[in-house]
């Protein structure tokens, strides 16, 4: 079959596959990448969830020999959601960001891109291919730029025309050649709403993220968060947009189409008390279906403890107070005293003391005393 055909029947099986975008790049090196990854790395801009060999990163036939293509897609995500719950006085409720409501799109992505590889081993029999989402070695968005998805906007993410940024991306890497596709060449113009709106002055420049004060990135740590960007989380859960909620590219767009991604609401804005008691059982059988939970339970927990800090809920001081002292992570211990601190009042003076007096861990002791003053401030 002649290149040019076989592109066209793989453009029409993705189209019946639902896939909503697809571009074809050739394999070549992404040379232009590897001094920004150089750069990246040494300002110490990297979240640790890269992968570290950038040979690797910038080359595609270090993870398929002989590699000639790259077939890149975008599926889009819903990025409004009706019948949204709301928060009330002592039923205060946080928020997953959109990239993680419905289905893990890891699984939705490599489940199409392995359902457009037995297409293209129909046509090719003896053809090699190497499927990646988000987990790969490549940048899935330099791909995407290079394949005609769309444009890397100054917040980093790719942009498309159909359904501004609101879309993973993932690929696949094959040793047959098929016609390349043109980047695209709208940008940003004069528009800096990101970079204006990021709370942490995380993106440094256009197009440039320190992912150490990201809070997309924070929110996935599993360490104490700095006190600094506590209050700038709002109830965020999991992950973090606001540089894709100002963006204009990312109004009035095309919906979601896809069944898999539409959120349950309970599930991507849950209620934040319970989470503070569930057990890992439960954590799994409620969240465990979505890209979000990947982290597992304790990041979640501790942003929901922050959250529940900073709406000041007088209603969670029992089951904070009851984590401050019986929780095994010092981490939970620590952040319950720092929302304790934030709502005040004299139980909670009593339990901050108490605590005080039989804590050993120091970095939970600081946070107490830390809470302690907070109180007085408080009172
Ligand atoms: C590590 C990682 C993160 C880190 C770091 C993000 C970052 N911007 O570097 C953290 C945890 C912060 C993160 C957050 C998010 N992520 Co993420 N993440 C990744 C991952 C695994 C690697 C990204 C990476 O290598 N970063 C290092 C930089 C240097 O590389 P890059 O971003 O690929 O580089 C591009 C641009 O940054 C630009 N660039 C780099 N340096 C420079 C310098 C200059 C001067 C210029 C002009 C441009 C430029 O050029 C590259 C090509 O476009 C990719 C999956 C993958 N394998 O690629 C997903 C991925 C980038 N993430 C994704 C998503 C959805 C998110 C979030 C929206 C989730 C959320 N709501 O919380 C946020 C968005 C935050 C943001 N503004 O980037 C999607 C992006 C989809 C899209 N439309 O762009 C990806 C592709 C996953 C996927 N397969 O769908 N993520
Ligand atoms: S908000 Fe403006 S500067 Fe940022 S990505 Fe969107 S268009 Fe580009």
């Amino acid at each position: 079959m002649a290149p040019e055909s076989l592109k066209e029947l793989l453009i029409a099986e993705a189209h019946n596959m639902g896939i909503d975008k697809i571009g074809f790049a050739s394999a070549d090196p992404f040379t232009e990448l590897k001094e920004r990854l150089i750069r990246h790395r040494e300002a110490g801009y990297e979240s640790g969830f890269e992968e570290p060999d950038l040979d690797k990163r910038i080359d595609p036939a270090k993870s398929l020999v002989g590699a000639k293509t790259i077939i890149a897609i975008a599926l889009a995500y819903p990025s409004q959601m009706g019948n949204l719950p709301t928060s009330s006085p002592g039923e205060y409720r946080g928020l997953f960001c959109r990239a993680s409501w419905g289905a893990d799109y890891h699984l939705v992505l490599r489940q199409r891109l392995e359902a457009l590889k037995a297409k293209l081993l129909e046509m090719k029999p003896e053809a090699n291919c190497e499927v990646m989402v988000d987990t790969g070695a490549l940048s899935d968005r330099a791909v995407a730029e290079r394949a005609g998805i769309g444009w890397s906007g100054k917040n980093t993410s790719i942009i498309t025309e159909e359904y501004g940024s609101w879309v993973y991306l993932g690929e696949m890497i094959t040793d047959v050649w098929i016609p390349p596709d043109t980047p695209v060449t709208a940008g940003c113009g004069d528009c800096n709403a990101c970079i204006d709106a990021c709370p942490t002055g995380a993106l440094v420049g256009p197009g440039q993220l320190n992912s150490q004060a990201c809070l997309a990135y924070l929110t996935q740590t599993k360490g104490f968060l700095a006190k600094e960007y506590r209050d700038q989380l709002g109830t965020y859960l999991y992950g973090f947009e606001t540089c894709q909620v100002v963006c204009p590219y990312n109004r009035n767009k095309q919906p979601s189409k896809h069944k898999e991604f539409q959120p349950d609401p309970e599930q991507v804005k849950p209620l934040l008390k319970p989470l503070l008691t569930m057990s890992n059982r439960q954590f799994r059988e409620r969240f465990g279906t979505m890209a979000g939970s990947w982290r597992g339970k304790k990041p979640i927990q501790r942003n929901a403890i922050i959250a529940l800090g900073r709406v000041r809920d007088h209603t969670a001081v029992p089951d904070l107070t009851h984590l401050l002292k019986n929780d095994p992570r010092p981490v939970i211990r620590g952040t319950a005293a720092w929302a304790l601190g934030r709502i005040g009042g004299d139980v909670v003076l009593t339990a901050l003391k108490q605590a005080l007096s039989t804590e050993t861990d120091e970095a939970v002791r600081e946070e107490i005393r830390d809470a302690l003053a907070d109180h007085e401030q408080v009172v």
